[in-house]
């Protein structure tokens, strides 16, 4: 009996504080209480302080690689500074109205009538206008700024076909499938496709620039990092295109002058490089394969490529002239084994001169092992 006295009260006093909470007269809309949108706007400033401290503290960017970058990526903190708090704001408030002034079952009665708000309406209005602008105007002077044309710039032209991308370095007269770039050397980009649209993408250079089949688009940047980095293609353009990614290195100076002139070397001479009876029609054969990105998508150890979208061309199935020739110009004729057709471009037809595609099938033949 004496034990169950305080459980007994317990349960009255739970009781009354419930039904009192829980009267329907209760209703916020009638009575209120003081300021629910105060309290609404305390929890989505709250919320938007949190939002913004987690945005800072994520480490977003990849490293940096040209001197564009710490100014891009300064523009992106901006852009999330300005519009994280707005967002969680708005949003705190929106879920904050449908849970709290939620209508109760059963309460089929219209809402009050609200004819609007008109200081509400240009405070919303002007806000955002003046924000927008300010970031537009912010974003516009930074790019102008990247975008200026510098002293003794280096032109690099870039090509961009499905699926691989080259390089040509029109004042040195060389041509590469790896972009190498000299450190603090400002580059002019030309950028052009064979095929379709592609883009030219460097993540840690930030830039970003389209290749447009009939036009010629550009970028501007200086690496300031010596390191190897990856060029990507940022827009879909086949099947393919997963694999259109290759090497860019950035190195010293003296170390660019070097391969410069290796790759001249090698253009030239053809002997030095490859070596072997092969001579100079596998060097050039070996430049056609590597300059139209056939590695991208094969493997062939011959040319220290690994792709594995297509054969492995180290074991081709019928290793005769016809056959292979015929798999380079019209690849849809007879399909490999355990592959299928149209994800080799059909393309090579137009691309490659008759001598390229006899020297290409005579550099396969002989690199089969
Ligand atoms: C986008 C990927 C891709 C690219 C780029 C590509 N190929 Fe292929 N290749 C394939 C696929 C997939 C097959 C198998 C299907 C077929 O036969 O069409 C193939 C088949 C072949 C075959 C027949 C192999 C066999 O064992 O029967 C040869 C030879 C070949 N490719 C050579 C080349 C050459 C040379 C280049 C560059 C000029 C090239 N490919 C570029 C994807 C590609
Ligand atoms: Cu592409």
């Amino acid at each position: 009996m004496d034990e169950r006295d305080p459980q007994d009260e317990a349960a009255i006093g739970h009781g009354t504080e419930y039904g009192g909470v829980g009267h329907p007269e209760e209703d916020p809309r009638i009575h209120g209480e003081r300021h629910p949108v105060a309290r609404m706007i305390a929890i989505g400033v709250l919320a938007a302080l949190i939002g913004t401290g987690i945005t800072l503290l994520i480490d977003w960017f990849p490293e940096d690689g040209d001197t564009a970058a710490s100014r891009i990526d300064t523009v992106y903190d901006v852009l999330l500074i300005s519009s994280i708090p707005i967002f969680v704001l708005v949003m705190t408030v929106a879920i904050y109205s449908v849970v709290r002034f939620r209508a109760k079952p059963g309460d089929m009665s219209d809402g009050p009538p609200i004819h609007g708000n008109t200081r509400l309406e240009i405070i919303w209005v002007t806000i955002p206008f003046i924000l927008v602008s300010a970031l537009a105007i912010y974003g516009w002077i930074v790019l102008d700024d990247i975008e200026a044309k510098q002293p003794d710039e280096m032109v690099v032209r870039v090509t961009g076909q499905q699926f691989a991308w080259s390089f040509e370095y029109p004042q040195q007269r060389v041509r590469s499938t790896e972009l190498v770039l000299p450190e603090d050397r400002p580059v002019l980009f030309g950028i052009r496709s064979r095929d379709v649209v592609h883009s030219f993408w460097v993540p840690e250079f930030r830039l970003k620039q389209d290749a447009v089949p009939g036009l010629t688009t550009h970028i501007r940047l200086t690496p300031d990092q010596v390191g190897r980095y990856q060029v990507v293609c940022a827009e879909l353009c086949g099947l393919g295109h997963a694999t259109m990614r290759q090497l860019v290195r950035v190195v010293p100076p003296d170390a660019f002058d070097s391969w410069l002139a290796r790759r001249r070397e090698r253009a030239a001479g053809g002997g030095g490089g490859a070596g072997g009876a092969g001579g100079g029609q596998a060097a050039a054969g070996e430049t056609v394969f590597t300059d139209n990105g056939c590695g991208s998508c094969h493997t062939l150890s011959e040319a220290g490529t690994n792709g594995t979208v297509g054969p492995n061309l180290d074991n081709i199935s019928r290793p005769n002239r016809a056959y292979v020739e015929e798999s380079i110009v019209d690849p849809n004729a007879e399909v490999a084994e355990g592959f299928r057709r149209g994800i080799m471009p059909a393309t090579f037809e137009d691309r490659l001169s008759p001598e390229e595609l006899d020297a290409l099938v005579e550099y396969l033949l002989e690199a089969q092992q």
